[in-house]
């Protein structure tokens, strides 16, 4: 297929309700998103790139000059068959792999529709449902997060995930664990600690956490390696997998028992089927992290998450405990067994509300192959 014409967008989109890590408090979102065009047929993707680079050093201002400079030219024009000759064409840009990742799954999506298949038959998946768990942001105070458990545990989430800080852990995780002594349970930090807590971080063993989520610093694996030997409970990175070859590292060295794949920090499809294939081979699961997607990156993550080593619930969730109105047909649902059903419908199974994205746009470039 040749790659027509590209389009860039950035849609604005309210949060229904805050979402705070130890970095930060996100209301709203700013979202970029792709349309690749080619032979009659369009591919949508979602770059996960943050208002802000407090996750990682990417956010959309950089995103975008970098797409239209560099990934964009690269791409535009091309005759190409899959979406996995995308890391090629852009591998002369270091980094930017979440701006990569948003016009590569593009492509993926695009290929998807244009035979027809399911994209996560496309990506290699099995599954034909996925397991769900929620990621609950840091409240304003304990009883509101007691609630918001209580809720989503009776929506049917098989998993709950707490954000973590220094003063907002041991604590906190003491009066869920007095309420829920079964539930299965894990905590992410995002970075906030350092080997100074060492004993502090002792502590969470207590709780028989399922894993404690990227307790370092974001780009080490060598200092998570010497506090997983000190712990009981499975360290899992997040932000310190960034390839394959990082995650080869990380399972040799020890340093983590479980690895949460995001597409769009691993820079694509490509990439992420990479990640996968290392963990499995060293007997790491791994489960599928979110980025407070819209429907579209959301849809993706689903069709990534029926690959066989995703065995453990994801961060993936229904589209209203963000949206008031996704941008997608239908919204992702979750069943009352906290599961999605895979569907057999090309692509992601998802369709796009044309309308209601050109409402959202703030801005918007279109380039097209000559
Ligand atoms: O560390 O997993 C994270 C959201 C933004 C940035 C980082 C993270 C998260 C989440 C939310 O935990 C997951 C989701 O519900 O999309
Ligand atoms: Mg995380």
């Amino acid at each position: 297929m040749k790659i027509e014409a590209i389009t860039l967008r950035e849609i604005r989109m309210p949060l229904v309700h805050f979402f705070e890590t130890s970095f930060g408090r996100t209301s709203s979102r700013r979202i970029l998103l792709v349309t690749v065009y080619g032979d009659g047929a369009e591919g949508w993707g979602e770059s996960v790139v943050g208002e802000d680079p407090f996750y990682s050093s990417e956010w959309i201002e950089a995103a975008w000059p970098t797409m239209t400079t560099y990934l964009i030219p690269a791409l535009l024009g091309k005759q190409i068959n899959s979406g996995r000759e995308c890391p090629s064409l852009f591998a002369r840009v270091r980094g930017h792999r979440m701006a990569k990742a948003g016009l590569e799954n593009a492509v993926w999506q695009l290929e998807a529709i244009q035979k027809q298949q399911p994209l996560w038959k496309l990506l290699g998946g099995t599954r034909r449902e996925i397991a769900c768990g929620v990621s609950i942001g840091i409240q304003d105070s304990v009883e509101q997060l007691l609630e918001k458990i209580e809720r989503e545990l009776a929506a049917g989430y098989r998993r709950i995930k707490v954000k973590v800080k220094p003063g907002w852990d041991v604590n906190v995780l003491e009066r869920i664990r007095s309420r829920w002594a079964d539930i299965t349970l894990s905590c992410d930090a995002n970075s906030a600690y350092t080997l100074d807590h060492l004993e502090h971080l002792r502590e969470f063993d207590q709780f028989h956490l399922l894993m404690i989520e990227q307790p370092l610093w974001n780009d080490d694996i060598y200092y998570h390696a010497r506090l997983q030997k000190e712990l009981r409970t499975a360290i899992c990175l997040d932000e310190s997998i960034e390839s394959a070859r990082n995650a080869a590292f990380a399972a040799d060295a020890g340093a983590c028992r479980i690895v949460n794949i995001k597409v769009g920090r691993v820079g694509g499809f490509s990439e992420a089927l990479a990640v996968h294939d290392v963990c499995q081979s060293h007997k790491i699961p791994v489960w599928c992290g979110g980025m407070l997607e819209t429907g579209i990156g959301r849809a993706q993550n689903i069709a990534l998450s029926t690959l066989a080593n995703f065995s453990l619930p994801g961060d993936v969730s229904a589209s209203k405990r963000y949206w008031k109105e996704d941008i997608i047909d239908p919204e992702v649902e979750v069943s009352a067994q906290g599961t999605i059903p895979i569907t057999d419908r090309p692509g992601t199974g998802y369709r796009v509300k044309p309308e209601l994205i050109e409402k959202l746009t703030a801005r918007k470039e279109t380039f097209r192959a000559h």
